[in-house]
């Protein structure tokens, strides 16, 4: 086999050369060539300096994730540094794309590094439940300071190339990569001593005289990473770093790295990394089919969910048209959307003079005409079929002909909607969720007629507004409310039972959910809800009565909860268990206390249940779409796995036993498990088990 890793010799200098797509990932092949190519160098005595550069679109972006959980082979990555190190003559790594990860490491040992204005880089080992375990914990306090590194290495996220020469990280940017680098390495080819980062602890000096700048990070970063291992071991290893010489910093950091590798925590997060991918590939849709950029777009409804579209095209450089009936709703949509942006300037989120311009790429509108030229248009009317075929009907007739037609709805059958239209193939359903400016999740909803480019398409617009797509059947709810629809059912029974509302949310809270069931439908409305089960013609005993008694939830200052004026925290009330217990009476309902585990059981079986079941009716492509779903659309915490994950880590057969007593003593045969579960869990696998 040909090595990932070759070199060729310009005069006195070696270029070595990492050829590994797609992203050039340190995996063993890898580790191994360069070993050999720099053992090689070394020994040469016609060379007199060497550059280190990668083909293909970017530097290596990281370790080899596919390779972890397996044992390691040799030579480590933290060989090849330390063998970096130790050489007589300067290594220069030239960067370009992203150097992520071990990728930075590895720089990070180099002597130099330059890199054009395009690179970025950035230790984003911690979204995978890891820390930087090839130095970089230790390289990168030392280059950019504790705090300053810390801020990177606990958020993952990236720097560009003006930070990076600010900071030292790099000593040039260049304009081209190849020339510049062979130029900087004969330049440099007989200075001495060799600079190595490690050397240089300079930068420490702030973070010693002042230990508690680190106290204060870590105490604000446990408060955002709560259930996160990761970030609070990156945080023990920066303080290594200022406490320990460089080698035992870097021994501590090592057992660390290896803690959270083999955690759960980590397990879970990475496959989430790859799950996260797989959700973009749509069997049978090949990955060269033909889309047509979105250059325009019109989204119809200037309500929350239609300004919060309108945001996201916005966002991405896309000029966008508002489309409203009435003067004043559409003036109303347009002030919510510019405070929006002013609020998230006054954050120092983006500039003011970026609010400004991402106002200026909004047009409101009184006419439907004004869709005629947009390459999508986004329907965010209400919830109504009636009111959407008539709108579908008549865009139908504005809108060009190879325009797409997008519709928000949450639950409506686009099947129904398209067949509106004399064009079912460019129509489909595009579900954001909210607030549809901040999360991530599209369910991009394929309709029987929808045509490979309208989906394709639809999927690179989805990337462009940095959104995570991913495709969905037509039924009610798709995947993601219609496995909460059943979360929902377990709450009011939960209630009349004997659990708080303070418990029931503590326990979502406790599994890692940002939010409990009963704040939520606060946050949402309590008249939200009820005008939902008014339309089908469905009841709740609980919620039905704080609707009737004015408790609309954060709005009235009473829901679940109550709220002190301003305050969004939700604080128990005694006049709501008043409420539940009446309700309870009535229906005679014995009332116990109930374990938590039973509470949590109660809420997320049911869910994986419908999971099964839409998986079964092929609404969802495969399990790990579902996982993202979860993820991206509720806040799922995604170091447990998603629901499905998580499921099959709990193991179906607990979890269909579980579901099939619920069933009877409840009650309710929409509890019973799905044919999937006891077919699964009979064949002793999981949802996320290959097929044997
Ligand atoms: C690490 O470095 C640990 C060290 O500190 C210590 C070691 C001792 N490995 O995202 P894309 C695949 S931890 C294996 O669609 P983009 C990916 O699965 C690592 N595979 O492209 C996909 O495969 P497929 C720290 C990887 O242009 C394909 O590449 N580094 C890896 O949108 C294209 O990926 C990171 O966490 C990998 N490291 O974005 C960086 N990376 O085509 C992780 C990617 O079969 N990577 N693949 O589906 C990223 O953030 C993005 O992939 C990147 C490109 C920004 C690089």
């Amino acid at each position: 086999m040909t090595s990932p890793v070759t070199s060729r010799l310009d005069g006195d200098i070696a270029v070595v050369t990492i050829d590994n797509p797609p992203v050039n990932a340190l995996g063993h092949a890898v580790r191994a060539g360069l070993a050999a190519e720099m053992a090689a160098h070394e020994a040469n005595g016609a060379v007199a300096a060497v550059v280190l550069a990668c083909a293909g679109r970017t530097f290596v972006a990281g370790a080899d994730i596919t390779e972890f959980g397996k044992p390691m082979q040799s030579p480590g990555l933290h060989e090849v540094i330390a063998q970096i190190g130790q050489m007589s003559k300067p290594v220069v790594a030239a960067i370009h794309g992203t150097a992520l990860g071990g990728g930075l490491e590895l720089a990070l040992g180099c002597h130099y590094r330059i890199a054009i204005a395009t690179a970025q880089f950035g230790l984003p080992e911690v979204k995978l439940g890891l820390l930087p375990g090839a130095g970089g914990t230790q390289r990168l306090p030392r280059v950019l300071g504790a705090v300053p590194a810390l801020e990177i290495m606990t958020s993952g996220e990236f720097i560009g190339s003006d930070r990076a020469l600010a900071g030292g990280l790099v000593q040039r940017i260049v304009p081209d990569l190849e020339g510049a680098a062979l130029a900087f390495a004969r330049e440099i080819a007989a200075a001495r001593p060799l600079p190595l980062v490690a050397h240089d602890d300079g930068k420490l000096a702030e973070a010693r005289a002042n230990p508690g700048s680190i106290d204060e990070f870590a105490r604000s970063i446990a408060r955002k990473s709560r259930g996160f291992k990761a970030p609070a071991a990156i945080v023990d290893c920066v303080k290594a770093a200022l406490d320990k010489p460089f080698a035992q910093g870097l021994a501590y950091e090592r057992e660390r790295f290896i803690e959270l590798m083999n955690s759960p925590e980590s397990a879970a997060q990475r496959f989430a990394f790859f799950a996260e991918r797989e959700a973009g590939k749509v069997p049978g849709l090949a990955s060269d089919t033909p889309t047509r950029p979105i250059r325009q777009a019109a989204v119809i409804g200037a309500g929350t969910m239609g300004g919060g579209i309108a945001m996201n095209f916005a966002n991405a450089g896309i000029p966008v048209t508002l489309i409203e009936t009435g003067a004043e709703a559409l003036d109303r949509g347009l002030k919510t959307i510019r405070a929006n942006y002013e609020a998230t300037a006054r954050r120092g989120g983006i500039t003011p003079a970026e609010a400004e311009a991402r106002v200026g790429r909004i047009t409101g509108s009184l006419t439907l005409d004004a869709a005629a030229t947009a390459d999508i248009v986004t329907e965010a009317v209400f919830e109504d079929m009636a009111l959407k075929k008539e709108l579908f009907g008549k865009l139908d007739r504005i809108v060009r002909p190879d325009a797409i037609l997008a519709s928000n709805t949450s639950t409506l059958d686009v099947d129904e909607i398209a067949a509106a239209t004399s064009r079912p193939e460019r129509v489909l359903g595009t579900h954001y969720f909210s607030p549809a400016n901040v999360m991530r999740l599209l369910e991009i909803v394929r309709g029987k007629a929808t045509d490979p480019g309208v989906l394709a398409s639809t999927m690179a617009m989805a990337r462009k507004l940095k959104k995570v797509p991913v495709v969905v059947g037509v039924c009610y709810g798709f995947v993601g409310n219609r496995m909460l629809h059943r979360r929902s059912g377990q709450v009011e029974s939960l209630l009349l039972e004997g659990a708080s509302p303070a418990e029931l949310d503590q326990a979502l809270l406790d599994f890692g959910f940002p939010m409990g069931p009963c704040a939520m439908a606060d946050l949402a409305g309590i008249d939200v809800g009820w005008r939902i089960r008014q339309g089908l013609g469905l009841k709740d005993a609980v919620s039905d009565r704080l609707h009737a008694a004015g408790r609309l939830g954060q709005k009235t200052g009473a829901g679940f909860f109550r709220y002190e004026p301003g305050n969004r925290a939700p604080i128990p009330d005694p006049a709501v268990d008043a409420i539940i217990a009446e309700a309870a009476a009535e229906k005679g309902v014995n009332r116990r206390t109930i374990p938590q585990d039973e509470i949590l059981a109660r809420l997320l079986y049911p869910m994986i249940n419908e999971a099964a079941h839409i998986l079964e009716e092929g609404i969802a492509l495969r399990a790990s779409d579902i996982d993202i779903v979860w993820f991206y659309g509720y806040g799922w915490p995604v170091y447990r796995g998603g629901p499905m994950y998580w499921a099959d880590h709990v193991g179906l057969a607990t979890i269909g036993d579980t579901l099939r007593k619920m069933a009877d003593r409840l009650g309710d045969d929409r509890l019973k498990p799905a044919p999937l579960i006891e077919r699964l869990a009979a064949e002793g696998r999981g949802f996320l088990s290959p097929k044997s």
